[in-house]
């Protein structure tokens, strides 16, 4: 029997995997997808990450193998997508349960389950411990389910595995112990104890505070624009005091992360979440500002040709590769259900095309846009932000430092 079973090799599942094997515990990573995992088998990564390759070497050398099928293990991590549903803003634990069902229908007695995906306040509760209803184990005393939710940043991800500190919420403080074992082997930051209810709680909050901070920032940049004030520079200033510190404005806030959390909670509180149901609101707003600034720039700089702007990044932010509700994607949607335009996309990230317009080659881009948006900060831009010197720019993450640039 292996020692630990990683359910779920996405952007959370499978960089854990890997860190627990590379530290010498014995890791089968399970995914329900087979082209995934054929990836994988063949010595593959499946996405972009700094330092990803060379941990998933060392893993590969350390013994880790991957599969579809479920086996028994001793400890489970699940790392499964969380979505909410649009209607209701609930979690959907569809997928969260489904796992549990089927560890069940492998696992032995005395089998720990961890769940890391990021679930509402309550979820363990009301979907998952009933589950255990039907089965012939009994929760508790079989079996031991806990929540150690992940908090790693895509972009430092690694480096994050390692040193961030971790909460971990189980019903039994020894079961708190044994999991804590298991992530002590790669992890160096405090690992904290608690109920299964304030880990749920205390992920989303962090998410949250996150998201209410950069509405905050958004928010300042339509206000300081309307009273023709410079808003990069008044965060700036204003974050020098010792108890401020603003996010910074931006096109959209995307991610599964930051842009689905805050929902958990104005679905199931919504007479009470008032002022994070307002910043989710703000930051889903930012999309069609910025093609409010596209469209008022254009008017000022006498450009009558919508299909000579050019949107520059994709991805949900910087130097990443993933698209995951990305607001240029969302700018995208609006753009096709108001305007029906045609304009142009770069993003050096992509390998493959994902929107139509997308133009993969830089200078080709370049050759076919008179006004640039920067859209997402990549290292890339920066790196050839001179070629702009001729382009109309409305830079929409401050990066950009050429005469007469144009901010949010
Ligand atoms: N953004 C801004 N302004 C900022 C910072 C970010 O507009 O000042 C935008 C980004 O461009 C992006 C979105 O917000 O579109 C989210 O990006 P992010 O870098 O803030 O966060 P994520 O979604 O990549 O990762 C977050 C992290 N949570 C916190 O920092 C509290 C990470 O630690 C979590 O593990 C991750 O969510 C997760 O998986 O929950």
């Amino acid at each position: 029997m292996c020692k630990v079973c990683v359910i779920g090799l996405g952007y959370i599942g499978l960089p854990t995997a890997l860190i627990l094997a590379a530290s010498d515990v014995d890791v089968v990573g399970i995914d329900y997808n087979p082209e995934l995992v054929s990836i994988l088998n063949s010595g593959k990564t499946t996405f972009k990450e700094d330092g990803l390759d060379e941990l998933f070497q060392n893993a590969r050398d350390k013994g880790i193998s991957f599969g579809t099928k479920y086996i028994p293990a001793k400890i489970y991590i699940v790392a499964v997508p969380t979505p909410y549903n649009e209607q209701t803003k609930k979690i959907d634990p569809s997928y969260i349960c489904s796992a549990i069902s089927d560890i069940l229908a492998v696992c032995q007695k005395d089998t720990i389950i961890v769940i890391e995906s990021t679930i509402s306040p309550g979820t363990i509760d009301r979907y998952v411990r009933p589950i255990f209803h039907d089965s012939k184990y009994t929760l508790g005393e079989d079996i031991h389910i806990a929540h150690a939710p992940e908090r790693i940043i895509p972009g430092k991800m690694i480096t994050e595995l390692i040193y961030n500190s971790r909460t971990i919420g189980s019903d039994n403080g020894a079961i708190g112990e044994q999991i804590k074992s298991v992530y002590s082997t790669f992890c160096k930051g405090e690992i904290v104890l608690t109920n299964i209810r304030t880990a749920e709680m205390t992920k989303v909050v962090e998410n949250t505070f996150r998201d209410i901070n950069i509405a905050f920032a958004n928010e300042l940049a339509k206000i300081c624009r309307q009273g023709g004030m410079d808003v990069n520079e008044i965060i700036r200033i204003a974050n020098m005091h010792p108890r401020v510190n603003i996010l910074q404005p931006g096109p959209g806030v995307g991610g599964h992360c930051i842009s689905v959390d805050p929902w958990f909670l104005v679905g199931d509180y919504p007479s009470l979440s008032l002022l994070i149901h307002e910043a989710r609101k703000v930051n889903d707003s930012m999309p069609a500002y910025v093609l409010k600034r596209v469209n008022a720039i254009m008017a000022e700089t006498g450009q009558a040709d919508i299909s000579r702007v050019g949107f520059y990044g994709i991805t949900y932010k910087e130097d990443v590769d993933d698209i995951r509700e990305s607001p240029t994607l969302q700018l995208n949607e609006i753009m096709k259900n108001h305007l029906g335009a045609y304009v142009r996309f770069y993003d050096p990230m992509l390998k493959n095309a994902v929107i139509d317009g997308q133009i993969m080659d830089f200078d080709t881009f370049l050759a076919s846009t008179d006004l640039v948006v920067i859209m997402v900060a990549h290292k890339h831009i920066k790196e050839n932000m001179d070629k702009l010197s001729e382009k109309i720019v409305l830079d929409t993450r401050n990066i950009c430092r050429l005469p007469g640039c144009y901010h949010l």
